[in-house]
């Protein structure tokens, strides 16, 4: 048993969530805090909106919104569409409405400004004279210095994915008031990234520093990070702008100052981890998950955010040294950072109507079956898509096909034969080969989501599912039971007996990727599944599930994945199209 921080990355309360983001950040991480809690682990899972920063600014003035009633809408939204889905946090809450981020976050600034790792100089940035401000980030938009994209914007580029210095930005525009704007002198705070480096991110990262261990970082988080530590270089980390986190008292004078968004978004995860814990009736807890080491942080983001997540939190943690409390704080101990997930061959993209309403979809089909396709086409190693047409088969080929027809033919044959009773099992099914095949697969399930390998977890699962079907059938219970002989009479309890256990598995087995269709197989199982199903089991290769008590009696078989017809699928395609091209 473990300890373990879970997060998934904070979504800017700025627009919907769409499948993208959840088949990247949140969904894995639910699995994996269900599967861990399931194992005996300690788990506490920690999520909220973004609110602050030039995301959110920019497109509540568009809009014409109060920044407030904006933020509380989006917040709500998001909120909203993680219940469809069943992803569950133990705190959701967001960096303007946790009562202690502010707070926080300006600690964090006033210790690293003690340790000298911030330093403040005068630069120029680009300044709108129409509007009377400086224009960060996402205000301005320009070519790309690296590869000439025009739509680059003052942080970053979208094409290419540089980290951008405004100023290098060529021929640029305000996006605010379409004007050209000037360069005037403003003066910001700087995190200096080499110093840092130096003082053990680097040990850290390559595990030389044995007091902060971390799981392997994924290949595509490695790559990113090897190539940032060449050459890193100070990172302003503050802005002018009307909204976000003020700089503490007493630094200065200057009007406007507040924290850079990327600043104080991460710490979110830590001052909900305190919202969480005064909830708990304790704030002190949150040093349980923050500065105990042995417990694991684990971060759940897309790949957009690994220079966050790898390199600038972790400096910024590191950068606290003993200010809290004498104590350090945890630097993270896995990143398992997905890659895009797009639909139908493009990104999704809500300003171009190229994504799936929300709302509607939840109305014709399941969020288990949802899960289980993103998991199973999970943007693990590569970018990958969701289709649907791909969406249609996952539902209808394995879950309804070999899952779901798996638990209804056992169970209508026992309710037919057997009363919806277990019925006696001289063991003579035990060790059948395609029951050892199950076992083999489902072995795999738990060590798979332990790694953050969704595709081949729920490969596993449905593997296990096809040995199961592959059993019922080479033994044919149907025709047993019609047999004068007592021996293939025995054979065909044994048969249903060892079903309804492995179904009672399933269940557990289940449980971390379909929550919800798990507890319906449980009451499908009636007494056979009178516990809560909440314990994950040691069956595994070596140990099959055990013998079921003969008499225990069954509930009722349902469908628990009912089929998406072809024509649904056309027209959702048809409905994709025309929608995008209304916009066009
Ligand atoms: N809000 C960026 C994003 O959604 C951001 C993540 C913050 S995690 C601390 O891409
Ligand atoms: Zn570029």
């Amino acid at each position: 048993m473990a300890q373990f921080l879970v997060t998934s990355a904070l979504p800017y309360a700025n627009g919907p969530i769409h499948f993208g983001h959840v088949a990247g950040a949140y969904l894995p991480a639910d699995v994996y805090v269900r599967y861990l809690r399931m194992t005996g682990n300690d788990v506490l899972y920690v999520c909220g909106t973004d609110e602050y920063g030039v995301a959110i600014t920019l497109k509540a003035e568009q809009e014409g919104s109060d920044y407030r009633e904006y933020l509380d809408k989006w917040h709500n939204e998001i909120r909203a569409l993680f219940d469809r889905f069943g992803i569950h946090f133990d705190i959701f809450s967001g960096t303007s409405r946790c009562p202690h981020h502010e707070k926080t976050a300006q600690a964090f600034f006033a210790h690293l400004l003690e340790q000298k790792l911030v330093q403040d100089r005068v630069e120029k940035q680009w300044f709108s004279e129409e509007s009377g401000r400086f224009l960060p980030d996402r205000y301005l938009q320009g070519t790309c210095p690296d590869c000439g994209h025009e739509k680059a914007r003052g942080d970053e580029c979208p094409a290419c994915g540089t980290w951008i210095d405004a100023s290098q930005l060529g021929n640029p525009t305000s996006l605010i008031d379409g004007s050209k704007p000037i360069l005037k002198d403003t003066r910001h705070w700087y995190l200096d990234l080499p110093k840092i480096q130096e003082l053990g991110l680097e040990d850290w990262y390559t595990g030389k520093d044995s007091s902060r261990p971390h799981a392997d970082w994924k290949p595509n988080v490695h790559g990113h990070v090897k190539a940032m530590l060449k050459d890193l270089q100070e990172r302003p980390i503050t802005r002018d702008l009307p909204w976000g986190v003020p700089l503490p008292d007493g630094i200065t004078d200057e009007e406007g100052k507040v924290l850079y968004v990327w600043f104080d978004a991460p710490i979110g995860y830590i001052s909900q981890t305190m919202e969480w814990a005064e909830k708990q009736g304790n704030l002190e807890a949150w040093r349980d998950w923050w500065q105990n080491p042995d417990c694991r942080v684990v971060h759940f983001i897309g790949k957009d955010n690994i220079a966050f997540h790898m390199v600038v939190f972790p400096s910024m943690l590191l950068g606290q040294g003993d200010s809290w409390d004498g104590k350090p704080l945890n630097l993270p101990w896995s990143v398992p950072a997905n890659e895009f997930y797009n639909l139908q061959g493009r990104k999704f993209s809500t300003s171009e109507n190229w994504y799936l309403d929300n709302e509607k979809f939840f109305e014709n089909y399941s969020a288990d079956a949802a899960r289980f396709h993103l998991l199973i086409t999970a943007p693990e190693t590569s970018d990958s898509e969701f289709t649907w047409e791909g969406f249609q088969t996952t539902n209808n080929s394995l879950l309804a096909d070999k899952l779901g027809n798996f638990a209804s033919r056992v169970l209508k044959f026992n309710a037919k034969r057997y009363d919806a009773m277990v019925p006696s099992s001289n063991g003579c099914c035990d060790g059948d080969q395609a029951l050892k095949d199950a076992d083999r697969a489902w072995a795999a399930v738990g060590p798979h989501l332990e790694k953050n390998e969704y595709r081949k977890a729920s490969q596993s699962l449905m593997a296990g599912c096809d040995s199961l079907n592959q059993f019922f059938d080479s033994r044919a219970p149907w025709k047993l039971i019609k047999s004068e002989n007592k021996a293939d009479l025995e054979e065909c309890s044994a048969v249903l007996e060892r079903c309804i256990a492995y179904l009672e598995l399933l269940s557990r087995r289940l449980a971390p990727f379909c929550p919800t269709s798990a507890q319906k197989l449980r009451d499908m199982l009636g007494d056979v599944a009178s516990g809560d199903g909440s314990l994950w089991g040691e069956e595994g290769v070596d140990s099959p599930p055990a013998k079921i008590s003969p008499g225990l009696a069954l509930g009722e078989a349902g469908v628990l994945f009912k089929k998406i017809e072809d024509q649904e699928v056309q027209n959702e395609i048809e409905n994709l199209l025309n929608a995008s091209q209304l916009k066009a």
